[in-house]
Formats: C-alpha cells, sequence, structure tokens
C-alpha cells in the first residue's frame, strides 16, 4: 500500500518524519515522504500523482489545527473515499484535550487522529483500519 507523509505548514520539526518514513517501509508501506513545510493543497497532489491509499500528515508545533481546515472543502473536489487520512503528533499548543481536538480534526475529515501518541500505537491502529475497511 502506499502512503504519502509529511509534516504540514510552517512546521520544521523533521525528526518524526524520518522515523515515520522509516517505521513505515519496515512495516511493507511503499513510502512518498514529503518532508517538512508542507502544505495541505501539496499533500492532495501528492496523493492524486501517486495514487496513494493513505495520507498520513504529522504536526509538532501545534498550529495545524489552522493548516487543516480547509481539508473538507479539498477533499469535496476529488474522488478520495478509498484514501484513508490521518493525523498525530502534538495537534494544539500546550496542554490541550484530546477529547476536544480529536472531534475537531474528525470534522475536518481525518478518519485517524492521534494527539501525543506513541508513533507505533498509531502504526498498529491504522493497519487495523486498513483491515477493516
Ligand atoms: C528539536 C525541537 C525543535 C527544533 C527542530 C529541529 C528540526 N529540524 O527537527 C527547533 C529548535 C528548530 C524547534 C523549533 C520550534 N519549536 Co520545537 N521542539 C523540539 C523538541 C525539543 C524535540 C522534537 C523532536 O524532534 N522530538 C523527537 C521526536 C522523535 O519526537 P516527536 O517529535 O515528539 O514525535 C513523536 C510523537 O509526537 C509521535 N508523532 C509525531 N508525528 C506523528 C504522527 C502520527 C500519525 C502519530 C500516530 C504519531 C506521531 O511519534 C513520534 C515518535 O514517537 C520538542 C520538545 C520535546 N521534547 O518533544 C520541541 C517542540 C515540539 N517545539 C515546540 C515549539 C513551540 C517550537 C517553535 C514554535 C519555537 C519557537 N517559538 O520558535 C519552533 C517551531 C518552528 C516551526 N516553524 O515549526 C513545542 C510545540 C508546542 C506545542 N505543540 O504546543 C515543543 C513541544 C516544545 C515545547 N514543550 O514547547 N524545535
Amino acid at each position: 500500500m502506499k502512503v504519502v507523509t509529511g509534516v504540514v505548514g510552517n512546521d520544521i520539526h523533521v525528526v518524526a518524519n524520518r522515523l515515520i518514513d522509516i517505521s513505515l517501509e519496515e512495516r511493507g508501506f511503499e513510502v512518498f515522504n514529503l518532508g517538512v513545510n508542507t502544505y495541505l493543497e501539496e499533500f492532495m497532489d501528492a496523493v492524486i500523482e501517486t495514487d496513494a491509499d493513505v495520507l498520513l500528515i504529522s504536526s509538532l508545533n501545534g498550529e495545524a489545527e489552522g493548516w487543516c481546515r480547509d481539508l473538507q472543502i479539498l477533499k469535496s473536489q476529488y474522488d478520495f473515499k478509498n484514501v484513508t487520512f490521518m493525523i498525530g503528533g502534538n495537534l494544539g499548543v500546550g496542554e490541550m484535550d484530546p477529547e476536544q481536538l480529536v472531534p475537531k480534526f474528525q470534522s475536518y475529515g481525518f478518519d485517524l487522529v492521534f494527539h501525543q501518541v506513541d508513533l507505533n500505537v498509531g502504526l498498529d491502529s491504522l493497519e487495523a483500519f486498513l483491515e477493516a475497511r
């Protein structure tokens, strides 16, 4: 399966991005890593160009809420019904309640949302989600 990944918006935290790339490859995914400083439109273009099954966005600096709020609009422009949308990292600024953050990102159009959750826990959930789908 193909995964497009990267770090959204003006975020330059690269270490998790490298770990995500390596971990996905270890699990047998074909990875297209757009790296840091990637805008939502660039992610969507890459999903179309690679015919990806999963878009996995990472965000660490707390600004994902702003960078991702147009996801529904972009999703409505193409047929993405077979694509799984996933986001994780530090999804808010400072101490945020996951019970508020997770529904917000789900309302943006993400299927899987992980706020301050270990990477491998998130990737296990992704694999379970894909298997059930
Ligand atoms: C190193 C670092 C930097 C470096 C980055 C260097 C680089 N090129 O990568 C520098 C100094 C440049 C930097 C800058 C900034 N940083 Co900084 N940085 C850190 C620091 C110390 C470590 C990050 C790191 O690499 N960790 C190692 C990796 C492996 O761990 P991780 O990033 O947490 O990722 C794990 C999980 O989050 C998770 N994960 C990540 N993505 C995903 C995705 C999915 C789907 C899943 C399931 C899991 C997952 O898996 C990873 C592995 O377990 C953290 C604090 C900390 N101790 O975590 C702050 C931190 C991330 N930075 C922070 C901030 C605020 C900034 C700045 C805005 C500071 C400033 N005022 O300028 C800028 C941002 C600039 C920008 N445009 O993005 C905050 C974010 C706060 C928030 N979200 O509320 C933190 C948490 C520090 C803090 N406590 O305030 N930073």
